[in-house]
Formats: structure tokens, sequence, C-alpha cells
């Protein structure tokens, strides 16, 4: 099982431990292709790496992994136009995508996420507590996942 998960980077890193969190329980079903989405050292500035690198780089490969992806996980309370941008290709790949929004972080969700779900391949959780996300999780990887191996049990 591929996941690729999605969250803030030039967006702004508030969330980014929160990313470590989801990041940690995600490998219970599979293998995160995007880990480095919830390195301390990846800022929001980041333009050491940008410049070893490359922008071009990071947007051709992300797509690549983002094309062999089984499911992809996005972590969306915090805005990020990188964000906005892999769940509209995922769409157009037609992936199975789940958004996770926190419903007590004072923002509104865009329109163009949360209108996106259609009760199956595209869905938006909420969640009020980090606590639940586990639970969310679980939930999700069952239902539509029911084969996936759980290594946490
Ligand atoms: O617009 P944002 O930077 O907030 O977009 C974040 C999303 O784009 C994440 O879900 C990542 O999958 C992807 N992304 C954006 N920047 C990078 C990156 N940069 N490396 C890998 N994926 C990225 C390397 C560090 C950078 C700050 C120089």
């Amino acid at each position: 099982m591929r996941i690729y998960f999605c969250g803030s980077i030039r967006g702004g890193r508030a969330d980014r431990a929160r990313y470590e969190r989801v990041i940690l329980l995600l490998r219970r079903y599979g293998n995160v292709l995007t880990e480095h989405v919830a390195a301390p050292e990846v800022t929001e500035h980041g333009e050491d790496a940008a410049f070893i690198r490359g922008d071009k780089f990071i947007h051709d490969r992300d797509l690549a992994w983002l094309n062999q992806a089984d499911v992809v996980v996005a972590e969306v309370t915090q805005p990020s136009l990188g964000v906005g941008y892999e769940l509209g290709h995922a769409v157009a790949m037609k992936k199975t995508v789940l958004c996770l929004f926190c419903s007590t972080s004072g923002r509104v969700l865009s329109a163009m996420v949360r209108g996106a779900e259609n009760g199956d391949h595209f869905l938006v959780r909420d969640y009020q507590e980090e606590e639940e996300i586990e639970k969310i999780l679980e939930e999700y990887f069952t239902s539509h996942f029911p084969t996936v191996l759980h290594h946490s049990q």
C-alpha cells in the first residue's frame, strides 16, 4: 500500500508536528511516500533544499509519486497552494483521497476541497482533537481497503 501524504510546507509550518503524528499512524497501513512533509528541517522558507534540487525536480518527483500512490491522505487545516494542487491532480488521476480538517482551528476549509467530497473516492473528515485522527484512519482504511494488513494488529 503506497500512501501519499500531503501537508503544508511553504503555506506555513504551524501544523508540522501534527503531520508527524499522522504519518506515524499511516505507517500502520503502508509505505508513506512523502515523509519529508513532517521533517523539522524542512521549513516554509526552505530555499536551501530548493536551491540544491530545484523546484522543478520537487514538482516532477512529487507528481510521479502521486501517480504511484494507492491512496492520498491530506491534512488540509493549514491552507497550502501545493496541497490544493496535489489534490486537484489526485482527483484528475482518479485517486482515492481522504482529507483531514481540524474544525476547531478557526479556519474554514476551501469550498474547492470541501465541495469535492463525494461520499466515496473523495472524503473530508473533520476532527476537533488530534486524538480523533487514529480512529478516523482506522475506520477509513478498514472500509476502503479491507484487505490491507494492519501492522498494529
Ligand atoms: O505549497 P506548499 O509548499 O505548502 O506545498 C506543500 C505540498 O507540496 C506537500 O504536500 C508536498 O508534497 C509538496 N511539496 C512542496 N514542497 C516540497 C518539497 N520541498 N519537497 C517535497 N515536497 C514538497 C523541499 C523543501 C523545500 C521547502 C525547499
